[in-house]
């Protein structure tokens, strides 16, 4: 059984959708408002063939009876999920998306009432990377990411990643210019003019929207442009209008660089700082530098955005790397360092 999303602007649309897809008696595992209306998650049961009856979709399973009766913390879970939960939730992984990856396996063949199940580490995997969206449009031809602008709190590691980037694209072959609106920070402007330089692509600064407007007709013939941009506690909005101006003007996707370290409260605060502009992508930077990256990616995955890359270091173009569900997924529940599992 795989999990499907479903996105629709009201919730009915979005259930209609689950039940075409995934038939009279598909599991909703969740159901949330998104920025864009609203989200269900659910598979069909195994074995039944997806049908557009017209009854609704029957709320998640019910858990079975904890057997050992017991109330200690990891009762919270069936015995089966118990071990996977533990890792996970070391790992950083939220309640939220463990609850929804154990309902999901409650609609398998994988055994949950007991500890043991050989099956379940690799079901359950899969089952999580059906929640992590990846987002490969800045590593393909796909005009969406032509323009794109790095976008983040202080010192997530925006200009680096941006430096990385570009050198990727470049390296395929494609025509790349760097632009910043950072004019903020003392030496911004120099450490990203020494990246363009080493990179050997045209670099040009853009102070307000019409700059950018100029400047982007200067790069017209370009395949990629990568705009940075001022790094601004998410707890102060005051600037982001100006910024959000000058991004609409540049028609630039929206990458935020968020560092894979961040607790998930203040991850949430971050996404909700940075939404006004339109997420289209996610990157998790730094993950060289934490030991529990599931929170921030479980706020990833809570908000239904989608992944494109993770940075695992400071060494410019080598530490990044196209994101990859399964191997997230894997990561979580196997507890893998983060150079090897990323
Ligand atoms: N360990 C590690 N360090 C990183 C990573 N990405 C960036 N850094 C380092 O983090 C520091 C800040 O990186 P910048 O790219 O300047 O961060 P920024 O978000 O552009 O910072 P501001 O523009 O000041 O907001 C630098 O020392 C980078 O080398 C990463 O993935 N792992
Ligand atoms: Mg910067």
């Amino acid at each position: 059984m795989l999990l499907k999303r479903f996105e629709a602007k009201t919730l009915p649309e979005a259930i209609e959708r689950v039940r075409a897809s995934c038939g009279e008696h598909a599991l909703v595992v969740e159901t949330r408002p998104t920025a864009r209306g609203f989200l269900v998650v659910a598979a069909s049961p195994d074995g039944e063939a997806p049908t557009a009856a017209p009854t609704a979709p029957r709320a998640a399973a019910p858990r079975p009876r904890d057997q050992a009766g017991t109330t200690s913390f990891l009762s919270k879970w069936t015995r089966g999920f118990q071990p996977l939960a533990q890792k996970a939730l070391d790992f950083g992984l939220s309640e939220t998306v463990l609850r929804a990856v154990e309902r999901a396996l409650l609609g398998t063949k994988v055994e949950l009432s007991r500890a043991g199940d050989p099956a379940l580490p690799s079901l359950a995997s899969r089952v999580l990377a059906a929640l992590v969206h990846t987002e490969p449009g800045l590593e393909d031809d796909s005009a969406a990411f032509r323009t794109v602008a790095l976008v983040g709190p202080t010192g997530v590691g925006k200009t680096t990643t941006l430096a990385k980037l570009a050198a990727r694209a470049r390296d395929r072959g494609e025509r790349v210019a760097i632009v910043t609106l950072d004019t903020y920070r003392m030496a911004a402007v120099e450490q990203l003019r020494t990246f363009a330089e080493l990179l050997d692509v045209p670099f040009a600064v853009a102070h307000d929207a019409n700059d950018m407007r100029r400047v982007l007709q200067q790069y017209a013939d370009c395949d990629r442009i990568f705009i940075d941009t001022t790094g601004r506690s998410p707890r102060n909005r005051e600037r982001l209008p100006l910024v959000e101006g000058t991004l609409r003007a540049a028609g630039a996707s929206t990458l935020l660089c968020l560092a894979a370290g961040t607790r998930g409260r203040d991850a949430q605060l971050v996404i909700d700082a940075y939404e006004p502009l339109g997420i289209e992508a996610v990157c998790l930077t730094k993950w060289d530098e934490t030991v529990a990256p599931g929170e921030a990616l479980a706020a990833v995955v809570e908000r239904g955005l989608p992944l494109s890359h993770v940075c695992i270091g400071q060494e410019v173009p080598a530490d990044i790397l196209a994101a990859d569900a399964g191997q997230l997924a894997r990561a979580a529940f196997d507890c893998e360092t983060a150079e090897a599992s990323a």
